[in-house]
């Protein structure tokens, strides 16, 4: 049995590419389930209830020796905590590559906008029947990773891949659909500071230190500079607390294409400020169309980091 694995702190992708490739393998015989390490955020529950598809069991680790596919990352901080005692058969991923194996196993990465994009090419390449749910929470992911095709991170390819799976999903205004994704995602009710931090967050190694990124794509981005001084206070105490270098928050507006960070220190704030010719704006640092960490914040800390 193939266990398919999702990063942690689950974002829309992660959770419909694992979903979908499950479907996948199982018309192909193949024994599978998809497994999601922690919560689902509120858009991707959004999207589960509204085409009828259930969560993904949580977990946090699984019996020694298991076979693995990871889903939608590749490194080992991202992934499922006792990953060091399963058996990693497969990759299928968007990202840059970090992880190292001990024996040669299917690596299937494409710089496409999203996991799911991998997955609907799997399935159009290989003649693999695709129903109309699985055609719609492949969308969604698509639509999810993409911020409906404002990142930088998106392709021809994931245009051109959203409008064949419609002709199997019949989504009628996919506009308003994505609109209702990010407000969905963006409601966030009482949500604690740290989870609010942590909920789309992942930690990089830079050169030898431990640094975490969280990001929160919004509609509603007052939501989180309303509370600007207690984000800050959290942002300090989890640089301590989980021993990194430094902790960053980026808040950005969908829909503006703007972003506003909050850092957990004088060193980073000097730092992300210097590297993404910031502005200071009532304590945040603003930089317009900085929207994407993976293609942007990502890329530009590892070549600061590999030029010291
Ligand atoms: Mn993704």
């Amino acid at each position: 049995m193939k266990h398919i694995i999702g990063h942690k702190n689950p974002d829309t992708d992660t959770i419909c590419s694992a979903i979908a490739y499950q479907n996948f393998l199982i018309k192909q015989n193949t024994e599978a389930q998809a497994f999601a390490l922690g919560e689902l955020n509120k858009e991707t529950q959004f999207i589960l209830d509204e085409f009828g598809v259930q969560a993904p069991k949580q977990i946090s680790e699984l019996p020694q020796g298991a076979e693995i596919i990871l889903l939608d990352h590749n490194e080992e901080k991202q992934s499922i905590d006792n990953i060091n005692d399963l058996d990693i058969v497969e990759i299928i991923d968007h990202h840059k590559i970090k992880l190292e194996t001990d024996k040669p196993i299917s690596i299937y990465i494409k710089p496409l906008g999203s996991s799911c994009s991998i997955i609907a090419e799997k399935y159009f390449n290989e003649v693999v029947e695709i129903s109309q749910v699985i055609a719609s929470i492949l969308i969604a992911g698509i639509i999810s990773d993409t911020l409906f095709f404002r990142s930088p991170t998106t392709t021809a390819i994931d245009k051109k891949l959203v409008e064949k799976l419609n002709e199997i999903a019949k989504i009628s205004d996919l506009e308003k659909f994505s609109l209702e994704m990010f407000n969905a995602k963006s409601d966030l009710g009482d949500i604690s500071t740290e989870k609010l931090i942590k909920l789309d967050y992942k930690i990089f190694n830079f050169d030898g230190d431990d640094y975490g990124i969280g990001v929160m794509e919004t509609t509603n981005k007052n939501f989180a500079l309303d509370k600007k001084d207690e984000i800050l206070e959290k942002l300090k105490e989890i640089k301590k607390t989980d021993n990194l270098m430094g902790v960053f928050f980026v808040v950005i507006d969908i829909l503006e294409e703007k972003s506003w960070t909050l850092c957990s220190g004088n060193e980073e704030n000097e730092l992300f400020t210097k590297l993404f010719k910031a502005e200071e704006q009532e304590g945040t640092l603003f930089v317009d169309k900085l929207v994407s960490r993976k293609k942007q914040i990502v890329p530009t800390f590892e070549k600061h980091f590999k030029q010291q």
